[in-house]
């Protein structure tokens, strides 16, 4: 890579041209190279690119983290190439030449679409299409929030977006738009890609939308322009930066641009243009330089945008040392909760233990979210319409509204997939700890954005509510069966299904000490029983007992004959059964609560022996055994849901489908017997 320092300007001007051209040809040879990937959009969309960074954007390479920087997003993450040749051509010092040969190798930073932490600069990770243009609303809607709390002064920044017809066409970007529409984010500026082109071939394939006017409906400042026309794109930024509302600049392009016989063909989409097209464009656009090759004039031009944002971001922490909110936006950008916070669910737990108060999961955490609530200011909540039935709202949140940033509670409307990727861009811009609710039958919605919320190692924290059968009458189009298994099977993802409020304070504590992954907490909407030993019980600890996943809830009367594995409102039901198996029949069952199979499996192998112990096992969930087996092993047994649920009320449909003392008892007697 050449040093910045060892760069001189050898030529008074260098045209943006040859600055977007440096983009083609590195984007070209890349592809070239890996014999995989995008050229096609890095082509079409350099100038619109060069014009951004070159006259607006303000970043650090040196300093990618700066909080005050503005975001940028490639939503059309298959472009990736577009980003590393840029990162490269900007210095970024993880990014040399070297990284653009190896791209989509094994180990290399520029991993085949961009991942967020797997190279400086990454905002959010893209690829698949809409998430980035969602995500970011979520940075737009965090930058007005933290500009509220903390004045212009140390929040004042954009949030810019490339996003190809694919993020257009997904349904995640309807969501997106009408939420940053309605809630007026002005420092959300998206680019479109308007090539008309996608995989199949021409977009009219496949849609007729007059996609400015879609936005425009949405309350969008919308602008179109040739995407080749430097002058025009500098001059629709200028005028989108003034909008009181967020942006659209619809920008024409064509796919490929440079390439003189492939250009404008879905054939430059997703595949090497060949040796002999990419002569021909070498030759079209005037780049006789080798592969890989860029001259030192257009290099330091670049690195020119680098050096203006090192200016600002100098300029920003003398801003930052003088003022008084320095504390308090450092600490907010930290993440760090204040020890309050747990200090708050300690007394919360034994108040409630002492009290046996018996609620729903789902109120359980309402009222730990007072006491969180109280003691932080991070936390910023929502629902996705849903905010009686999920519970997250506490006293004293105002709301987030058009133009008043200043409360911590979103509503998010229908729009289970949108708040998810809301999230991620509010977790990702940093400076609060979001949380957001809807029935736990709609993470299916979410799934795409929560899947992304463990892939980048967020803390967002997912209030999945009405978790079973047990939701009762509204039916089986609303419970769920197969989603703990889904879940469950999303790598770095925990899954909490407490059994009553002390675990479910609990699982709050563990989920925002996860401040590198996500965590869902699945509650019940019916009441459920204290089942932990009351203080004045010997026995009564008041360690995080949710925190090793499972452990023993109840010891058996004697040498364990059975053990029953269960979670959330099927605690309950162990307990009985276990009862049932002492009194009734001589055998000794241990009942093991399980409220995050994530962390048991952290375990070492002793406590996980010990816990789940040797005698014949049961598990008892509302829900698919798809999983189960991992726990209950060849001899175990399984009681839960085979199949959909019904429209009835709860009690009536665990008798229904067999999910109660009796049967746990009489599975029980079945394997030991
Ligand atoms: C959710 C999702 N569905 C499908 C894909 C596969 N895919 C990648 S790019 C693409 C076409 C995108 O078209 P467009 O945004 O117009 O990109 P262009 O061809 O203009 O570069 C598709 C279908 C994906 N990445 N994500
Ligand atoms: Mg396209």
């Amino acid at each position: 890579m050449t040093s910045q320092a060892a760069l001189k300007p050898v030529a008074a001007a260098v045209s943006e041209r040859d600055m977007a051209n440096a983009i083609r040809a590195l984007a070209m040879d890349s592809v070239q190279e890996a014999n995989s990937g995008h050229p096609g959009m890095p082509m079409g969309m350099a100038d619109v690119a060069t014009v951004l960074f070159s006259r607006f954007i303000t970043i650090d390479p040196s300093t990618p983290d700066w909080p005050d920087r503005d975001r940028f997003v490639l939503s059309a993450g298959h472009g990736s190439m577009l980003q590393y040749a840029m990162h490269y051509l900007l210095g970024y010092k993880d990014m040399p030449v070297e990284e653009l040969q190896r791209f989509r190798q094994l180990g290399s930073r520029t991993a085949g679409h961009p991942e967020f932490g797997h190279a400086l600069g990454i905002e959010t990770t893209t690829g698949p299409l809409g998430q980035g243009i969602s995500t970011a609303v979520g940075m737009a809607l965090a930058e007005r929030m933290l500009a509220a709390r903390h004045g212009a002064d140390l929040v004042d920044h954009f949030t810019y977006v490339i996003a190809g017809d694919g993020c257009l066409q997904e349904g995640i970007s309807h969501e997106a738009i009408d939420l940053a529409g309605h809630l007026k984010l002005s420092r959300l500026i998206v680019f479109w890609d308007d090539n008309a082109i996608s995989i199949d071939g021409p977009t009219s394939l496949s849609t007729s939308m007059d996609q400015p006017a879609r936005f425009k409906a949405a309350g969008w400042h919308v602008q179109s322009v040739d995407g080749h026309d430097t002058e025009a794109v500098a001059a629709a930024i200028e005028a989108a930066q003034q909008s009181d509302r967020p942006s659209l600049i619809a920008c024409r392009t064509v796919i490929g641009k440079g390439a003189p016989n492939l250009g404008g063909s879905e054939k430059t989409h997703g595949a090497p243009l060949g040796d002999a097209e990419i002569a021909a464009t070498r030759e079209n656009i005037g780049w006789a330089y080798a592969p890989f090759e860029v001259p030192d004039d257009i290099l330091f031009a670049w690195r020119e945008i680098a050096e203006r944002g090192q200016a600002a971001r100098h300029a920003w922490e003398q801003r930052l040392a003088a003022s008084p909110r320095r504390q308090a936006f450092e600490s907010a950008i930290a993440g760090k909760l204040p020890d309050a916070v747990f200090e708050a669910l300690g007394a919360f737990r034994k108040e409630h233990v002492e009290k046996a108060t018996k609620v729903a999961t789902r109120k359980a955490s309402e009222m730990a979210l007072g006491a969180i609530n109280a003691a932080t200011e991070l936390t910023v909540g929502g629902s996705a319409d849903l905010t009686h039935s999920n519970l997250t709202i506490t006293k004293g949140m105002d709301r987030i509204a058009p133009d008043d940033y200043a409360g911590r509670y979103i509503h998010y409307g229908i729009r289970e997939h949108g708040m998810a990727a809301a999230m991620n861009g509010i977790a990702l811009h940093g400076g609060f700890v979001p949380y957001g609710g809807t029935f736990l039958c709609f993470a299916d919605y979410a799934r795409g954005a929560m899947r992304l919320s463990a892939l980048m190692g967020q803390r967002v924290v997912y209030v999945m509510t009405h978790d079973s059968i047990g939701l009762g009458e509204d039916g089986p189009t609303h419970q769920p069966v197969e989603h703990l298994a889904m879940l469950r099977a999303t790598p770095n993802l925990n899954v909490f299904r407490p059994a009553d409020i002390i675990e479910t304070a609990e699982c709050w504590e563990l989920a925002l000490k996860s401040e590198n992954r996500p965590s869902v907490l699945v509650l019940s909407r019916q009441n459920l029983p204290m089942l932990r030993q009351a203080h004045s019980d010997p026995a009564y600890s008041d360690e995080n007992r949710s925190s090793q996943g499972a452990y023993i809830l109840r010891e058996p009367a004697g040498r364990r004959a059975v053990t029953l594995i269960a979670t959330g409102s099927e605690v309950e039901i162990a307990v009985a059964a276990a009862e049932r198996l002492e009194t009734e029949h001589g055998i000794a069952a241990a009942v093991v609560s399980m409220p995050c199979w994530e962390l048991f499996e952290e375990q070492d192998a002793g406590t996980r022996k010990a816990v789940l112990g040797s005698a014949p096992r049961i598990a008892i969930e509302a829900a698919a055994r798809l999983g189960w087996d991992r726990w209950i092993g060849d001899t175990g047994a399984f009681v839960g849901m085979a199949g959909f649920g019904a429209s009835a009320p709860a009690p009536d449909l665990y008798r229904h489908f067999d999910i109660t003392p009796e049967a746990v008892a009489a599975a029980a007697l079945k394997l030991i017997i």
